[in-house]
């Protein structure tokens, strides 16, 4: 009945689309094709906060109406648009507070499975934030660290300590706007209170909180989560990397991991590398242990280790089609229920592993950093039964696309700079003598409302074309590197400009840097642009510009935001929910930048929406006096 063709652009989502069809299984594509959005709800305008309604006014004539209590279209899109902020960045915050508490744990010895793996992250992340290094144990400076970024969360005056590391004229901004967040827990906390019934009824002092609490998302809870990663556990450097459903073996026990806190991962590693646990895959008839990661958990060992990643977001359901993968461990965010029911079908083992996300038909096996391998063992161990009675056919579509992965915004001063003059200053060259256009980051969520993976591969396409380089994060990077625009040799799609730049330095015009979290690596890359001079003096002065092309979680609105408040200029695609014409949606689109932050843009078709992003780069550029 469907033309799955129209569904994705990734063949293997689409062979497996047709094969859970012919199974008489279906898929978040079905249910969204069977399910279409609430005309009012998709606009926000609609108000459920308290039980006088659940309100509605009209879209289309959005003034006529207010809701029961008097609130007004801006007020309504305002508060629903600051809840998905505050759960956007609890999302991000919490899963920083996760890394922080193993963190901590490392530090004091309670965790031996663990350790700091990269001191010289340590020694640098300190000394960002003003802690003391020279000729100090490695334990001490840790302690230290720890108790400093415990404020990101815990603080309720005072600015949250990266903050440190915003340029000087940007925190100038945000003094001047009372947006600077204070710590992550009163800003949540102040939004949940600002949006009940009856309190915080004007839509510029929502987003006003709106702005704070971003902020101490990508300023804080995600930041601490990147930051955290690398020191336990290696900060990416560039290395081959391989994704797409290809990198599944029939002949091996296949275990996914899906999710976002990477300790998880981690210890999976090291469980499938137990030559105890391999031994029992042989046992069983297997020529070993495939491990394979998906989403951003995924796009986080992508990036560090090289563990090849078969899907985002929309191919997370059909990977289960292909009847190889014999155990699925989640442990928080970004997994459908559905995968349940799918798991179900196939006979795949389903667990998941976090005390906060637990799903209904899926067996708890519970994760603690203190013993990890318990549960990772475990897990093994039935995927290890499932191999040995697959119940049905195995196909695995062959594709296998690889890339290079694993940047960081440490790397890419290496990689231009070389090892001599490790630093931005060539970037921010070769963006003043125009070779470069601009940077663009283009990262979030696949959304099944529109073709899989194609706005993300079009839109990229455009802007490199136009000269402007693109770092990725997330399922829009798998989407990229499935496309095969993490090669050096994509630099043939590449204007000349970047061509040139890309075939001096050997990198590929498309950046990879890792997981969602991993958006705080662009954050700290635009503030060391702004430090290394000759484009202006915030971060809103930069030729930058974001976009999240297919997004459909709270966490990509608390991520835009961030992005808009810090000084950049964000296009959305899908739909966005604010009604063109009001208040509210002129206050994101125009009025922020009016008041020295970024602003936000909309399209739906990606060439638009690229050169909605390159228009901005011109006018920036220009403003720089850099034109031409
Ligand atoms: Ni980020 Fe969207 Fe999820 Fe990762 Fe993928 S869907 S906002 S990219 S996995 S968080």
């Amino acid at each position: 009945q469907y033309n799955f063709r129209d569904f994705s652009m990734c063949e293997a989502t689409v062979q497996m689309l047709e094969k859970a069809a012919a199974d008489g299984v279906e898929t978040a594509f079905q249910r969204a094709a069977e399910m279409k959005p609430c005309p009012i709800g998709a606009d926000s305008a609609c108000c459920k906060h308290c039980f006088m309604g659940p309100c509605r006014l009209n879209p289309k004539d959005p003034y006529a109406k207010v809701g029961v209590c008097g609130a007004t279209i801006d007020t309504i899109a305002a508060r629903n648009f600051a809840r998905m902020v505050a759960s956007g960045c609890a999302a991000h915050t919490d899963h920083g507070m996760s890394m922080l508490d193993v963190f901590r744990e490392v530090v004091n010895g309670r965790i031996a499975d663990y350790k700091i793996k990269d001191e010289e992250k340590l020694r640098t992340v300190a000394e960002s934030i003003g802690i003391e290094t020279a000729g100090r144990e490695v334990k001490e400076i840790a302690l230290d660290l720890y108790h400093e970024l415990e404020r990101t969360y815990t603080q309720v005056e005072g600015e949250i300590p990266f903050v440190k590391r915003v340029p000087p004229k940007t925190v100038e901004t945000w003094r001047k706007l009372g947006i600077v967040p204070r710590g992550s827990m009163r800003e949540i906390m102040e939004i949940m209170h600002r949006t009940h019934i009856g309190v915080d009824q004007h839509y510029e002092n929502i987003v006003k909180q709106c702005s704070r609490t971003a902020l101490a998302d990508g300023w804080g809870g995600s930041m601490v989560a990147t930051e955290i990663s690398d020191i336990l556990f290696g900060t990416p450097k560039p290395l081959v990397g391989g994704v797409n459903m290809g990198f599944l073996k029939e002949d091996h026990v296949n275990v996914i991991v899906h999710g976002h806190e990477p300790n998880l991962f981690e210890s999976m590693i090291d469980s499938v590398n137990d030559p105890a646990l391999v031994e029992k895959a042989k046992e069983a008839g297997a020529a070993g242990i495939n491990l394979v990661g998906m989403c951003c958990s995924g796009a986080e060992v992508l990036s560090r280790h090289g563990v090849p990643h078969v899907g985002n977001f929309m191919s997370t359901e059909v990977v289960i089609a292909t009847g190889a993968v014999d155990a699925m461990a989640v442990d928080v965010q970004c997994i459908k229920q559905g995968l349940s029911t799918m798991a179900k079908c196939y006979g795949t083992k389903f667990f998941t592993t976090n005390p906060r996300a637990k799903i209904e038909g899926a067996e708890h096996i519970e994760f603690h950093e203190h013993t990890p391998r318990s549960c990772t063992d475990k897990v093994v161990q039935l995927a290890i039964e499932r191999y040995k009675n697959r119940p049905g056919r195995v196909v695995i579509p062959q594709r296998r696309d690889m890339g290079i992965h694993g940047f960081s915004h440490e790397y890419i001063s290496y990689m231009l700079g070389g090892t001599f003059r490790g630093s931005y200053v060539p970037l921010n060259e070769n963006i003043i003598n125009g070779r470069i256009r601009g940077l663009a980051g283009v990262v979030g969520c696949t959304n099944p409302r529109v073709r899989h993976d194609y706005v993300h591969v079009e839109v990229v396409k455009e802007l490199i074309r136009n000269n402007v380089l693109v770092v990725q994060t997330g399922c829009s990077q798998i989407a990229l590197a499935k496309a095969g625009l993490m090669k050096p040799d994509a630099a043939v799609l590449a204007g000349d400009g970047l061509a040139e730049v890309c075939e001096t330095v050997g990198m590929p015009p498309v950046l990879g840097l890792g997981s969602c979290v991993d958006n705080s690596r662009i954050l700290i890359a635009c503030a060391e642009m702004v430090r290394t001079g000759g484009l202006g003096e915030s971060i809103a002065d930069l030729p930058v510009a974001g976009a999240a092309p297919e997004w459909m979680s709270e966490k990509a609105i608390s991520i835009g935001h961030y992005f808009v408040a810090s000084g950049l200029y964000t296009v959305f695609g899908v739909g966005f929910p604010a009604i063109k014409g009001t208040k509210f949606h002129k206050l994101l689109f125009e009025g922020l930048e009016e008041l020295g932050c970024g602003k936000w843009g909309f399209a739906e078709d990606p060439i638009e929406m690229a050169h909605l992003m390159i228009s901005h780069i011109d006018k920036k550029r220009e403003a720089l006096g850099i034109m031409g």
